[in-house]
C-alpha cells in the first residue's frame, strides 16, 4: 500500500493527522467498463478535534471530465471496486448532527493497481461549539476549508466544486405591477416530455410574464441555447428532494441534502442564504407526500393541475418513501390526509392552513407541473404582484406573499386589500402584515375596525359562485357573488393575531359531481393578509393606484390584446 497525497495549496498541521476513521472509497464506472483501464483505490482517514473517531462522506470529483461520485463512511470495508486512474478533487465531510459539512478539499492521484491513503483532520467543532458555526455562510463548506480553495466563506453562492447558473440579469418591464405565470413545469432534461423551445414559445404564446422550468435535481435546462426569450421572464429553476419535494426558484446553485429532517432544514437554509425561494410542491401528493417537518420555507404549492382532478390521497401514502421509513410525518400532514370525500388540493389547503395557524408566513402559489402537454403551462396561473418583471423583482414579490393563484390564464383575478383603521386609505395586500390598532376606552382597550375589500375582475362562469373567506384556518364569512358587482367589504376587530385568505368556488352542480373529486370547484385563491402587533409606526404607505385600481392588472394584458 503506497501512500501518495497532494494537498491543494499547503499540508495540513501535524496535529490534525491522527488517524481514526478509515473509509474505503470505491468507484462506480459509470460508462461501459473497460477492461484495459487501470484502476486503483483511494483510503480516506479522517480526525475530528479531539483526534476522535469521525462519521465521514467523500465526493471524488475527477478533475479532467467533471464526473464525480459520492460514498458513504465505513470502517475498515474491503475495496470491492476499482476507481480509473487519474487525479480527482476529494470533497471530505464530516457528520454533525446528522448534517454533513466539508471540513477539508484535497487534490489526489488515484494510482495504477494501488492504494493511496489521503489523511484529512478538522479542529472546528470541539468542545461545546458546534461544526455549523464555522460555515459562516451556511453552504455546508467550513470556513477554513472554503479560505483553502479561495471560495468566499460569506458568499453562500460560492461552494467549492459546485457550479453557479448565471442568470438573465435584465428587467422586462419596470413598472411595479401584477404579473403572471406559470412556476413548475418539466422539460426533457428530466422527466418531462417538452422540449425547451416549445415550453418557451407556448408561454409566449399564451401571454405569460414568467416561466420556472423545474427540471428535477438538474439546473442543466439553464444552459440550453434556446433557454431564452425577449418577453417572458425566464426564472432558473430545479426541483428538489426525495419523499417530499420543492422548488428552488431564483436557484443559484444546485442544493442538496435529503436523508434526514436535519438534512432538509439544512437545505432550507442555504436556500435562505442564497437569496433563493424554497416552495414546497404538492404536499398531499399520493407519490410522495411532504414527509418531513421542518420549518422556514418560504412558499407553498397549494395548487397543482385542475383543482377537482385528483382525489384526496390516502394516509398509507406516508413512509413509502426510502429516506421516511424511520420518521414520522408531522400531525398536520397526517391530519390532511385523514380527510375524506375532497381532493388532493383540499388536503394541500388544509397543510397550508395548519402551518399558517402556528404563525409561519407562507406564500400561496400555484404549478402546473406540465410534462407532457403544452396545453397544461399556466393551468393554473399564479399572480405576483413584483416591484418589476424581472428575476429579482417577481422572487420578492412572492418573498412579500403578494400572489393569487387562478385556474387559468382566462380564470378570474382576485384582489384583495387592507384598510386599517377603516379611514378609506388601503394599506395592505395579500402577503402584508397589517398592525392591529387599539386605543383606550372607558372599559379598558378597543381594537379598532379593519376594513377588508375584495375585487374579481374577469369574471366569467356561470353557476352559482361563493366567496369564502377563511380566518385563521376556518371559514369565516361566505357569499354568493353577484356577477353584476363582484366586490365585496368585510370588517373585523381581531382581538389576537390573525390571518385571513379568499377563496373564489364554484358549487359543483350534480351532474359534474362524478367528473371529479369534492364538491368545489376554485376558481381563484389569495395568500392571506396578516394582522398583528406590530407597531403603528410601521404603518405600510398607502397603496399605488396601480395596485388597488379594480381594473386590468398592469402587467398583465388581457386576451383580447395579445398577438394571435
Ligand atoms: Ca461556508
Ligand atoms: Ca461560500
Amino acid at each position: 500500500m503506497c501512500s501518495r497525497r497532494r494537498p491543494i495549496s499547503h499540508q495540513l498541521h501535524p496535529r490534525y493527522l491522527v488517524v481514526v476513521t478509515l473509509v474505503f472509497v470505491f468507484f462506480h464506472v459509470a460508462a461501459a467498463p473497460e477492461t484495459d483501464v487501470e484502476t486503483g483505490g483511494a483510503l480516506i482517514i479522517l480526525t475530528g478535534p479531539n483526534g476522535e473517531r469521525w462519521p465521514v462522506n467523500v465526493t471524488l470529483q475527477n478533475v479532467e471530465t467533471g464526473r464525480e461520485q459520492t460514498y458513504a463512511s465505513g470502517l475498515g470495508r474491503v475495496i470491492t471496486r476499482m476507481i480509473p486512474v487519474g487525479t480527482y478533487r476529494a470533497y471530505i465531510r464530516a457528520l454533525w448532527q446528522q448534517v454533513w459539512y466539508v471540513v477539508d478539499i484535497q487534490e489526489i492521484e488515484i494510482p495504477a493497481n494501488d492504494v493511496v491513503t489521503v489523511k484529512s483532520a478538522f479542529a472546528e467543532g470541539g468542545g461545546r461549539i458546534g461544526l455549523p458555526a464555522f460555515d459562516t455562510d451556511f453552504d455546508g463548506v467550513i470556513d477554513a476549508a472554503e479560505r483553502e480553495v479561495g471560495t468566499d466563506p460569506m458568499d453562500a453562492t460560492d461552494i467549492p466544486g459546485v457550479p453557479k447558473v448565471e442568470f438573465d440579469q435584465r428587467v422586462l418591464k419596470k413598472q411595479e405591477g401584477w404579473y403572471r405565470g406559470e412556476l413548475r413545469c418539466y422539460s426533457t432534461y428530466s422527466e418531462g416530455k417538452l422540449r425547451i423551445r416549445d415550453i418557451i414559445r407556448r408561454a409566449e404564446k399564451i401571454g405569460l410574464d414568467f416561466i420556472a422550468i423545474t427540471d428535477k435535481r438538474t439546473l442543466e435546462h439553464c444552459e440550453d441555447s434556446e433557454y431564452t426569450s425577449d418577453t417572458v421572464l425566464l426564472i432558473p429553476a430545479f426541483e428538489w428532494g426525495v419523499d417530499g419535494h420543492a422548488t428552488c426558484l431564483g436557484a443559484k446553485t444546485m442544493i442538496e441534502n435529503w436523508d434526514t429532517n436535519a438534512q432538509v432544514q439544512a437545505a432550507v437554509q442555504l436556500a435562505h442564504a442564497q437569496g433563493v425561494i424554497f416552495n414546497i410542491i404538492d404536499p398531499c401528493s399520493p407519490k410522495s407526500p411532504w414527509e418531513w417537518t421542518v420549518g422556514g420555507f418560504h412558499a407553498m404549492e397549494v395548487w397543482n393541475k385542475e383543482w377537482r382532478s385528483e382525489p384526496g390521497t390516502a394516509s398509507d401514502a406516508l413512509r413509502q418513501g426510502e429516506r421516511t421509513k424511520h420518521i414520522y410525518a408531522s400531525k398536520e400532514m397526517q391530519t390532511s390526509l385523514a380527510l375524506e370525500g375532497i381532493c388532493k388540493n383540499e388536503q394541500t389547503l388544509n397543510f397550508y392552513d395548519a402551518i399558517l395557524r402556528q404563525k409561519h408566513r407562507l406564500t400561496a402559489l400555484g404549478g402546473s407541473g406540465a410534462f407532457d402537454r403544452l396545453d397544461d403551462i399556466g393551468s393554473p396561473i399564479t399572480y405576483v404582484y413584483a416591484p418589476e418583471l424581472s428575476v429579482r423583482g417577481i422572487l420578492t414579490g412572492i418573498f412579500n406573499g403578494h400572489t393569487f393563484v387562478s385556474s387559468s390564464i382566462n380564470g378570474p383575478r382576485l384582489l384583495f386589500m387592507a384598510d386599517v383603521e377603516a379611514d378609506k386609505k388601503l394599506e395592505g395586500i395579500q402577503g402584508s402584515v397589517i398592525p392591529i390598532v387599539s386605543g383606550p376606552a372607558t372599559d379598558g382597550i378597543v381594537v379598532k375596525p379593519i376594513k377588508f375589500h375584495v375585487g374579481i375582475e374577469n369574471l366569467k362562469e356561470k353557476g352559482t359562485l361563493k366567496l369564502n373567506v377563511i380566518k385563521n384556518g376556518a371559514l369565516w364569512r361566505t357569499e354568493e357573488v353577484d356577477p353584476v358587482s363582484p366586490v365585496y367589504d368585510f370588517v373585523d376587530q381581531p382581538p389576537e393575531p390573525s390571518y385571513y385568505r379568499i377563496e373564489l368556488v364554484k358549487v359543483v352542480d350534480d351532474k359534474k359531481a362524478r367528473t371529479g373529486y369534492g364538491s368545489a370547484e376554485m376558481l381563484a385563491l389569495t395568500g392571506p393578509i396578516y394582522a398583528d402587533w406590530v407597531p403603528v409606526s410601521d404603518l405600510p404607505p398607502t397603496l399605488p393606484e396601480d395596485l388597488i385600481r379594480v381594473s386590468e392588472p398592469s402587467g398583465a394584458p388581457s386576451q383580447e390584446k395579445k398577438q394571435d
